[in-house]
């Protein structure tokens, strides 16, 4: 979704992110959050990533959600540079199955706090609920369809196992 009143960001460090990062892309879909979609490096589009980040605050975004795996820098590098709130997503690697994207993410110094999420698609999806509840605080029409949201998951859990 795209439009003159973007409110949310999704940001990620490669196109190789973006299976993952599309979890959080369809639930601000499903909730009717318009946001926009980007590649930001920290390592190979660092200009990019301060350029971003220096004038979230004033294009209006609420949430950035960034997703990036391995060295996994962008979520702090970003919430460095605005304080618009950056929600971390740990994208899984194959070679430490996503524990380095998480460490990378989650060990923010005192001062320049992440949101870090889950490793992988249920972080990425979760991402986008903690940008809709962000967002649900000052906007009493997506609160509503937030809380239908969540009434509709519990609504699908059955109260006992199928059992063979
Ligand atoms: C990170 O390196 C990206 O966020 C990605 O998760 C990882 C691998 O990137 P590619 O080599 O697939 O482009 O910067």
């Amino acid at each position: 979704m795209t439009g003159s009143a973007i409110r949310v960001g999704i940001i990620m460090g490669s196109q190789s992110d973006w299976p993952t990062m599309k979890e959080a892309a369809d639930i601000l879909d499903e909730l009717g959050i318009a946001h926009e979609v980007r590649i930001v490096s920290a390592h190979r589009t660092p200009d990019r990533l301060w350029s971003y980040g220096k004038e979230a605050a004033g294009r209006g975004l609420k949430a950035i959600i960034a997703g990036a795996g391995g060295a996994a820098h962008l979520p702090g590098m970003m919430a460095s540079k605005t304080r618009v709130p950056v929600i971390g997503v740990p994208v899984q690697t194959r070679a430490l199955s996503g524990v380095d994207s998480l460490y990378s993410i989650v060990q923010m110094p005192r001062g320049f706090p992440v949101a870090t999420m889950a490793i992988g698609a249920a972080g990425a999806a979760n991402a986008g609920l903690m940008a809709a509840a962000i967002l649900a605080n000052e906007d009493a029409s997506l609160a509503e369809r937030l809380d239908a949201w969540r009434e509709a998951l519990s609504a699908s859990i059955p109260d006992a196992p199928e059992r063979d």
